[in-house]
């Protein structure tokens, strides 16, 4: 028995519905967010609440219903009732110019005729039945007359609308449209799977399939798919009149809340669709979402039932493909490279083959999990895939042409470089080589990675100058750069006397450089650039860092377990130590501004900070606060020891007066920062 449902409260719920409704409409159709996210997820909770307390109130359009039902056994197959076509494809632009002159021809028309062009969407094809406004079916293409009743994922997907919105729509409508999965979450999803230890996916397209085809909605709501329309299947013209055009029928959709392409246009002719393509084609590395190509169909819909289909595709649309972004090569080999971190990744080296518009002869294998998924052999044929300016990948094996003369690749336990033992710690999907700075690759990689511009930023010594330095022996570790000398380095290849004083008077500047510079340049895992400042900043000196234990480092807003970890392990290093030590004995300094903090100054203290400061942003300031041992609070409260406040500040100013906390302005703020103040 539920509570009885106030009448506020009903009309509350649909005012919520209303909200949420109109907030997915403005992001997913008009692109033009309404609210900030964290107003629409208030909403989404209140009413999600309001469910639970009132389950009565419970529709089946409500915006909490996207993951409703539970894990289906199976799939149900289901009728279209308007057969999903497919289209025919053109590779040039005399493919496409043939295309227009059939239609010229068939129809009679002297003009060029009008046609719709929008990108071809590389996702899955879908269609959607809305019953009085309600959506009641997603169904795939399937064979084109009978797909697979996958609703319960489809409700899922946020940019679908489980209820048209406004009215004067078709009794029964049919929506087609694609559903695909955005570059940044095919990224997102596949380093997760990483994580996992699950196998990734080929691309973007497969991602999509592969979580439509999901029994539990759960995982599919998780795999942010999103939809976009490009056309009707069935409508019912009894309740509601068939616009002229395909331009206006899609924009009739728009009205009542279904997305269709932002690339959508009207071109003219021959002419106007192969401008388009290329623009588009220009476009598409930008684009939030992969194409293959664009479609281009003819926009009045009575000259579309007059042209009719052949086959099982209409004569009135086009796709103009884009060259293939994969292709089939050859492997001829598999090579093992060994990184910074010692980590070892495989790498394909393949015949030469054009695709994605460069020259591809490598791709990478990401690590011995994958390999094993693609079960490569040398000599094998494989497909290979470039996308955009992504890093070439083999997607799989053509296994029918092996010829049985393929050599098995295998994983190597010895690292290729330096010859120590490869370890896989557990739950990691990496195998790295365990030899440390003994490995000459690592040693590389470490050197390039101090010399690097945002490191050291020692000019002229490059990834092939460090080569030859450390194959000859004239540089093992880091402290060795400081060593060199002019007759060592002129007399290496292609090295003159004016390059050798240049790289020399590069090493000698860069010996003056700062704290935050020189943490980085150690090429300690886990610390990158932001960490390595916000380490300088709040310990002040390397000895400092050099000494801290694990609670110490934690203790630092911002620094995570892992980094802490790293940090202790790589100083507890004796010959890590011993690099340092050499590295300051050969000069490299840095201004000594940056006083200690002092970490117990502020210890136990809450402090607000409200307003804008000119200096520090708030989270700088934040993180000054919380290394001196504050607690920075949002909220003023008589636990409250002080407020900094800066300019405009607001009502936590005011509250601060009430209760007659004390407040700083920024200038005193920054005199305790800098040590020019002491605590309170
Ligand atoms: C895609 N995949 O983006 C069609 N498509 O029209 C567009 N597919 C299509 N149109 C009729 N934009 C059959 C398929």
């Amino acid at each position: 028995m539920g509570e009885s449902i106030p009448a506020d409260v009903s009309e509350r719920v649909r005012w919520l519905h209303r909200q949420i409704n109109d907030a997915n409409y403005r992001y997913y159709v008009l692109d033009d967010p309404a609210i900030p996210d964290a107003e629409f997820d208030r909403l989404f909770r209140e009413l999600q609440s309001l469910e639970k307390r009132f389950p009565s109130l419970v529709r089946p359009d409500s915006p909490t219903q996207r993951v409703g039902a539970e894990p289906l056994s199976a799939f149900q197959e289901s009728a279209h009732r308007v057969p999903m076509l497919s289209l025919d494809n053109a590779f040039s632009d005399t493919e496409l110019a043939a295309f227009e002159k059939r239609i010229r021809d068939r129809i009679e028309i002297t003009s060029p005729p009008i046609f719709v062009a929008e990108p071809k969407l590389d996702g899955t094809a879908i269609s959607l039945t809305y019953e009085s406004g309600l959506l009641v079916r997603g169904v795939t293409r399937g064979d084109g007359s009978m797909g697979e009743d996958i609703t319960h994922n489809v409700r899922t997907v946020a940019s679908i609308p489980l209820r048209l919105l406004g009215g004067g729509f078709p009794e029964v409508l049919e929506v087609r449209g694609e559903i695909y999965m955005p570059k940044t979450a095919f990224d997102r999803l596949n380093q997760s799977q990483d994580e996992k230890g699950d196998k990734r996916f080929v691309n973007p397209r497969n991602a999509a399939a592969g979580s439509l085809r999901q029994l539990d909605p759960r995982i599919t709501a998780q795999r942010a798919l999103e939809f976009c329309s490009y056309g009707v299947g069935y409508w019912d013209e009894n309740s509601c009149p068939l616009p002229a055009t395909q331009f206006e029928l899609l924009q009739q959709l728009k009205s009542w809340g279904v997305r269709i392409s932002p690339e959508l246009s009207r071109v003219e002719g021959v002419d106007g669709c192969i401008e388009y393509h290329q623009r588009l084609q220009q476009k598409r590395p930008s684009l939030a979402y992969e194409i293959d190509g664009v479609v281009f169909k003819v926009d009045v819909l009575r000259l579309q039932s007059q042209l009719g289909f052949v086959a099982r595709a209409p004569r009135w649309a086009i796709a103009y493909k884009f060259p293939a972004q994969e292709e089939v090569t050859r492997l001829t080999s598999v090579e093992f490279q060994v990184g910074r971190t010692g980590a070892v990744t495989p790498v394909a080296r393949l015949e030469p083959v054009f695709v994605g518009g460069v020259t591809v002869s490598n791709a990478t294998l990401h690590n011995q999990d994958e390999m094993r998924r693609l079960d490569l052999r040398e000599g094998d044929w494989v497909i290979i895939r470039r996308a955009g300016d992504v890093i070439p990948q083999v997607v799989k094996v053509i296994v029918e042409r092996r010829s049985g003369s393929e050599k098995a690749v295998l994983f190597p336990c010895q690292c290729p470089v330096c010859g120590s033992d490869i370890l896989q710690l557990e739950g990691e999907a990496v195998a790295r080589c365990s030899g440390g700075l003994t490995c000459s690759a690592q040693r590389k990689e470490a050197l390039r990675h101090y010399a690097s511009r945002r490191a050291m930023n020692i000019e002229g010594l490059g990834e092939k100058l460090i080569d030859v330095l450390v194959d000859k022996a004239l540089v093992h570790g880091l402290p060795d750069i400081y060593s060199l000398d002019r007759h060592q380095l002129i007399a290496l290849d292609r090295m003159g006397e004016k390059s050798a004083d240049n790289l020399l008077a590069a090493i000698e500047s860069s010996k003056q450089t700062t704290l935050a510079r020189f943490i980085f340049a150690l090429g300690i895992r886990e610390v990158g650039e932001a960490t390595a400042g916000l380490l300088a900043r709040s310990l002040g000196s390397l000895n400092e860092l050099m000494a801290a234990s694990e609670e110490r480092l934690l203790a630092i807003p911002d620094i995570g377990p892992v980094c802490a970890g790293h940090l202790v392990s790589f100083f507890r290093q004796t010959e890590n130590v011993a690099t340092v030590h050499r590295l300051l004995e050969a000069g490299i300094q840095w201004p000594p501004p940056e006083k200690p903090a002092n970490t117990a100054s502020l210890s136990g203290k809450t402090v607000v900070l409200t307003g804008a400061l000119a200096a520090l942003t708030r989270d700088q300031a934040r993180q000054h606060l919380e290394a001196m041992g504050a607690k920075v609070s949002g909220s003023v409260s008589r636990k409250t020891d002080f407020v900094v406040a800066g300019q405009d500040a607001g009502s936590k100013l005011e509250r601060a007066h009430e209760l007659g906390i004390p407040v700083w302005d920024e200038a005193a703020l920054l005199d305790l920062i800098q040590g020019n103040a002491s605590a309170p």
